[in-house]
């Protein structure tokens, strides 16, 4: 066994299992994204079906469209992105401000820029368990302002979910979750817990980190490292001489089948054509729909 501080808090740390950058490729109306999980390579890591770091500079954004069966997760890094659903639910973010939309039975919203340049940002989407798929659409909000913060020896974390330094975020996550925005100086050295039988992964936004093992290859932006499995935790450094930046995001997984059709996600295909069906139909969730549009994106051409 590695001798290790007597004030570990992670034994076992969770070793990278796989890396991939995110190349960028179009989406929306004239939006870029980085898709790490969602793309071909990596179709789904339970429970995530897309991580995304957008970035989108007017004319253009996310005109309406729908959801159903799953959450989204959107946190702002840069500019604004203002939202819009078909209940007459409206609101913008700004950085360090977050959305955790649950879709639930159904949303069709619109997500465009609010500002001047370029806004920037990470959505994430987590898929909902069998038995909450459709379930009523809730809104959970908070403002940078808000954002549970803490500090430790060369290290800050924003608590957007979860728990991390004794500080605890104010989300519900449907799907048991945790998703902590950490920054380390030059020197700093993290160990973050992780429940064992949960899925984890780092998504690295700026400067440049060692994560798992202390002599592996340092990770750079734009970067997902997939965390294998069993260990308690996450240990990280920053060996550089700047600032590192990462996301660490954690779910139980479902374990359930299933079934995407674009922004639908079931747990079987007949629920699908059941879904089409409904939003064809405005129908079971879909009622809003059939007399609605977005004003956000009401100037934009698709
Ligand atoms: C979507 C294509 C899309 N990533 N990141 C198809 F682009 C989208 C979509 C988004 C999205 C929105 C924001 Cl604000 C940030 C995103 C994809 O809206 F839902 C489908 N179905
Ligand atoms: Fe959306």
């Amino acid at each position: 066994m590695p001798q290790r501080k007597a004030c570990s808090i992670v034994n076992e740390p969770r070793l990278v299992a796989r890396k991939l950058l995110a190349r960028p490729q179009h989406e929306g109306v004239g939006a870029v994204v980085r898709r790490s999980i969602g793309r071909f390579e990596l179709k789904y890591f339970d429970p995530f079906l897309v991580l995304d770091e957008f970035s989108v500079t007017a004319p253009a954004g996310f005109p309406d469209h729908p959801h159903r069966g799953f959450e989204t997760v959107t946190y702002m890094l840069q500019g604004a992105i203002t939202h819009e659903d078909f209940e007459g639910h409206k609101g913008t973010i700004e950085a360090g401000d977050l959305q955790w939309m649950t879709a639930g039975r159904g949303i069709v919203h619109s997500e465009m820029p609010a500002a001047q340049g370029t806004q920037k940002g990470l959505q994430l989407w987590i898929n909902l368990a069998s038995k909450y798929k459709m379930i009523e659409p809730r809104y959970q909000e908070v403002l940078s302002k808000d954002v549970a913060e803490a500090e430790d020896d060369g290290i800050k974390v924003r608590v957007i979910a979860g728990e991390a330094l004794g500080i605890k975020s104010p989300i519900y996550t449907r799907t048991p979750t945790m998703f902590l925005d950490f920054s380390l100086k030059p020197g700093g050295h993290l160990q973050q817990p992780i429940p064992k039988s949960w899925n984890a992964f780092v998504y690295v936004l700026e400067g440049e980190g060692t994560f798992g093992n202390m002599k592996s290859q340092p990770t750079n932006s734009h970067h997902i490292l997939l965390l294998g499995p069993g260990g308690d935790g996450l240990e990280a450094w920053n060996k550089s001489s700047k600032l590192l930046r990462f996301i660490l995001v954690g779910a139980e997984p479902l374990g359930e089948p299933l079934v995407q059709f674009g922004p639908f996600v079931m747990n079987n295909q007949e629920e699908i054509d059941q879904t089409i069906d409904d939003f064809e139909n405005f129908a079971n969730g879909f009622e809003k729909a059939r007399h609605w549009r977005s004003e956000t994106a009401s100037d934009l051409d698709y």
